[in-house]
């Protein structure tokens, strides 16, 4: 399991303030925390409302870059924003990311192309989020050909069946699992795999308790990544154990202190 910091995100009011202000040692320090926590690539989100979002992405990655050699996933829908992310990254990029609609992948996979990165791929298009695994595997697939299309091999795909709120759609989170297990028999070897983990818990009042249920539940189904908070440590936990579940990573007595 690859755990992707959700934290670097200008939805959170101390980031956005700190995007505002321009003040480099509060991202940095952040970034920092979330490496020293156990994440292995950072998501970067200028935060929703801004004019200025290539700007913002721009030093943003500027500045995690001065501190980091982790890979950067480098969130937006907006091209001129991720062109801006695309130019100032050195690390190594995760585009995060394209849809089923044509429009965003006509963008979307030449860029992933001309900079030889990966890319997450949303099961979802202009008529939204389809309400079943299969529409979400069928998605998968037409991305995947489309991507196969511009020379780009589903090695470098990260396949999102999009998480969506327990609180507002409480019959998906059955279905995300099934999804998960659909997009893996799509191609051989099955392709990789990523989700938004809070988004089950958005609005409700116990966020970690649904955000580590639902992760041990996805990792047994076969999760490859995470869009995660690495500081939560009851989730960290979850996850340690489950990788020796999983036979991921060699069990030991005090396995959960090493
Ligand atoms: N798939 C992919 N990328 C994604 C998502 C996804 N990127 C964005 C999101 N979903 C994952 N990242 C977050 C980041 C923050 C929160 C949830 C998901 C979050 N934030 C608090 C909230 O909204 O309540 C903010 C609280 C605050 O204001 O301090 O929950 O699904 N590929």
């Amino acid at each position: 399991m690859i755990i992707i910091s959700e934290r670097i995100n200008g939805l959170f009011g101390a980031v956005a303030k700190a995007i505002d202000g321009r003040d480099s040692r509060f991202i940095q320090d952040l970034a920092i925390r979330q490496v020293e926590r156990g994440a292995q690539m950072l998501d970067i989100n200028t935060g929703p409302g801004r004019e200025d979002a290539p700007a913002v992405m721009e030093w943003l990655v500027k500045v995690v870059q001065d501190v980091t050699d982790l890979p950067l996933s480098l969130d937006t829908p907006g091209q001129k924003t991720m062109e801006a992310g695309l130019k100032a990254c050195r690390n190594k990029v995760i585009m995060n990311s394209t849809t089923a609609e044509r429009k965003r992948m006509e963008r979307f996979f030449p860029l992933c192309k001309e900079y030889g990165t990966e890319i997450i791929c949303l099961a979802m298009d202009e008529r939204g989020v389809p309400n079943d695994a299969q529409s979400r595997a069928e998605m998968a697939m037409l991305m995947m050909t489309t991507a196969m299309e511009y020379d780009i091999m589903p090695d470098r795909l990260y396949l999102d069946p999009l998480i969506l709120p327990v609180g507002a759609a409480q019959d998906q989170g059955k279905k995300i699992i099934q999804a998960l297990q659909l997009f893996q028999t799509l191609n051989d070897p099955p392709p990789r795999t990523v989700v938004g983990l809070s988004n089950i818990s958005n609005l409700t009042k116990e966020r970690s308790l649904l955000n580590r249920t639902y992760l041990a539940m996805l990792m047994g189904a076969g999760l490859t990544a995470a869009i995660c908070d690495p500081e939560d440590e009851e989730l960290m936990r979850i996850i340690k154990a489950g990788q020796v579940l999983l036979n991921e990573k060699l069990y030991c007595d005090d396995f959960l202190r090493a």
